[in-house]
């Protein structure tokens, strides 16, 4: 666990600080932008050091703990695409639809300090967040819909998580060819503003092909990080140990990227 996250982890605050210093040397190569940045051979020195992966480089700029871009309520497309699983298989979660989920609870356990089971009436009852932002599908479209749910932090300090905790995993109701639905994300992305386990879409519930009852927003990675149909987030030390070890279905079936950032 902490042995496979922690020398990323340091390397990077490591070079962040090389980083600020190397802009405080040259003002003017901030103002004239990448060019001069790129010019800057402490500047390149440090993105060799910082490793060449996009969650380094993502990091290392800023950029994952900035805001994904929020739209204009005009923006709004009239239907939000279902893709992958439209309805889950599963006669279980077919039971709980037809009684419009009455029954659906969120368990939130594994490493943290007061494990949960959370009614939906609970989580809808919860503070509000809402944003208008645009979900990217590695199939090649988008779409611009308006979200509402629970922000994934204000969640996640409802029951404690311990300090061993580095990940998250969703766990999801449906199974497709390779095995159950799921998906992982590190804290950076469970703790952005953003993230929001949501529950209803363009001010209506959310429907059944778009994850109902809950789903995840992670809104700085591509779709198939938005884990839909979320029975259970199990905060743990190693994503790797879970499933088939990629930290998502598409990630193991397919070998997608599990940093999917945009
Ligand atoms: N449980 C589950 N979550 C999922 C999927 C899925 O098939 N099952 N598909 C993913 C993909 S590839 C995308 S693009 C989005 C699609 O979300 P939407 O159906 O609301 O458009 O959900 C993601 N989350
Ligand atoms: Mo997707």
């Amino acid at each position: 666990m902490t042995e496979i996250a922690q020398p990323l982890e340091s390397s990077l605050r490591l070079t962040r600080r090389a980083l600020v210093g190397s802009l405080a040397l040259g003002a003017g190569g901030l103002l004239t932008g990448c060019d001069a940045l790129n010019a800057n051979q402490r500047f390149r020195d440090t993105l060799r050091l910082a490793e060449t992966g996009n969650m380094a480089v993502h990091r290392l700029m800023g950029g994952r703990s900035g805001l994904a871009r929020e739209y204009s309520p005009r923006d709004i497309g009239h239907a939000f695409p279902a893709n992958g699983t439209r309805m889950p298989d599963d006669p279980v979660y077919q039971r709980e639809a037809a009684t419009a989920f009455a029954d659906w609870t969120l368990a939130i356990d594994g490493l943290v300090e007061r494990p949960t089971r959370f009614a939906l009436g609970q989580i809808r009852a919860m503070p509000r967040q809402t944003q208008i932002t645009r979900h990217d599908c590695v199939e090649g479209w988008s779409a611009i819909g308006k979200w509402t749910g629970v922000n994934l932090s204000y969640l996640l300090d409802q029951v404690g998580l311990r300090d061993s905790a580095r990940y998250l995993v969703f766990h999801c109701a449906d199974t497709l060819r390779a095995g159950p639905y799921y998906e992982s994300i590190d804290m950076v992305d469970a703790r952005h503003p953003q993230s929001m386990i949501a529950w209803a879409l363009n001010d209506a519930l959310l429907p059944v092909g778009n994850g109902a009852p809950l789903r995840l927003r992670v809104e700085r990675q591509l779709g198939y990080k938005h884990a839909k149909y979320v029975r259970r987030i199990e905060a743990v030390a190693d994503y790797r140990l879970a499933y088939g070890g990629g930290g998502g279905y598409w990630e193991d079936a397919a070998g997608y990227e599990w940093y999917a950032g945009i």
